[in-house]
């Protein structure tokens, strides 16, 4: 397989190259491509130097899947231009979410859709897939009406400058600002652009992209996104209202049978997720599951996890895996 992976000298981008080198992905040739300021950079895989080359050069050679994390612009002018010569994209970026025409993908949900005419696959927000985890197998059974889910998600979700922008806060150090305040000993109910009703585009993803995942317009969600001065990680309060009532330890079972997910769930001896135990793991934690006491039929869960991985670079490789394993690209 020849694998361009787009956006390789990224924060997701260098994740990406170390899950892929984790997961053994079968590749042949690998192409590392990024802006042109990077071109002629070298990056370590499996121990080899690879020369960073730019897009046009990436295209020409051709590649059979193209996993792209370089920001929604670049997805939106090179993703099509990749699919024309025959690569099959898996797009990191929300450029295509929303597309009508193109599936949005949770491996463990909805992989079974993929044909091999999808020639650009997106990757769902980091916020969305780490809860539509664990979301699924309970719609599947009590059929959710309605959800209210309040993010706690880290700087590395925004990038590399707001990395820098904490640790420099934490050192006591100025430099360039990635968020209009300080992050560090702050939160702030802010995550990507706010839109017109008021909302961040952040929000907007965890409002739409689970309906789109689970092909289900008939429940709702509502979110407050707020970026908290975490190096890595993101943590999700989440309240779901069921139309059916359930029991709560088939609630705890239902979770711990599913792939991808792990129950941390003792009060007793004060289990938890957290984000320093999510980093740098692909599963999805869940914990603090308890009765919603002020209304039927509805739980209160605490969702953790690596945004980078699970929330990113995971979910794009498994999403070739499934394309390779099926013989789709
Ligand atoms: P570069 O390092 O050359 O700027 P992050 O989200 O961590 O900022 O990473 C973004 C990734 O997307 C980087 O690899 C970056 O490359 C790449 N990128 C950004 N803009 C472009 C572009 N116009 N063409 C190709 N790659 C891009
Ligand atoms: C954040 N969820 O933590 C974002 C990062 O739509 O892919 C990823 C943005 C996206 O701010």
């Amino acid at each position: 397989m020849k694998v361009a992976v787009v956006g390789a000298t990224g924060m997701v981008g260098e994740v990406m190259l170390k899950v892929l080198e984790e997961r053994d992905f079968p590749i042949t040739e690998l192409l590392l491509v990024a802006s042109e300021r990077s071109v002629g950079k070298t990056i370590s895989y499996r121990g080899e130097e690879h020369t960073v080359i730019g897009l046009d050069d990436a295209i020409a050679l051709r590649p059979h899947l193209a996993i792209f994390s370089a920001g929604g612009d670049t997805s939106l002018e090179w993703a099509p231009k990749f699919a024309e010569v025959g690569t099959t994209v898996v797009d990191n970026s929300s450029a295509w979410r929303m597309d009508p025409t193109k599936k949005l993908v949770v491996p463990e949900i909805n992989a079974h859709l993929l044909t091999a005419a999808d020639k650009i696959i997106a990757n769902p927000n980091c916020s969305t897939i780490q809860m539509v985890m664990v979301l699924a197998p309970l719609h599947k059974k009590y059929k959710m009406k309605r959800v209210v889910v309040s993010t706690y998600q880290s700087v590395s979700g925004t990038g590399v400058k707001a990395v820098r922008q904490l640790e420099n806060e934490m050192a006591g150090v100025s430099g360039e600002m990635a968020y209009p305040y300080p992050i560090n000993r702050n939160a702030l109910p802010h995550c990507d652009i706010f839109m017109e009703n008021g909302y961040t585009k952040e929000e907007m993803k965890l409002a739409r992209e689970p309906q789109k995942i689970l092909d289900d317009r008939t429940f709702s969600v509502t979110a407050t996104a707020v970026r908290i001065p975490t190096a890595g990680g993101h943590s999700e309060a989440v309240n779901v209202e069921f139309e059916s009532d359930f029991d709560l330890s088939e609630v705890r079972a239902l979770l711990q049978a599913t792939p991808g997910v792990t129950v941390q769930d003792n009060p007793d001896t004060n289990t938890y997720p957290m984000p320093i135990y999510a980093h740098d793991k692909d599963d999805v934690f869940v914990g603090r599951i308890r009765r919603d006491e002020t209304q039927p039929n509805t739980v209160n869960m605490w969702i953790v996890s690596d945004n980078l991985r699970k929330g990113a670079a995971t979910n794009a490789v498994q999403i070739a895996e499934y394309l390779v394993e099926n013989e789709l690209v």
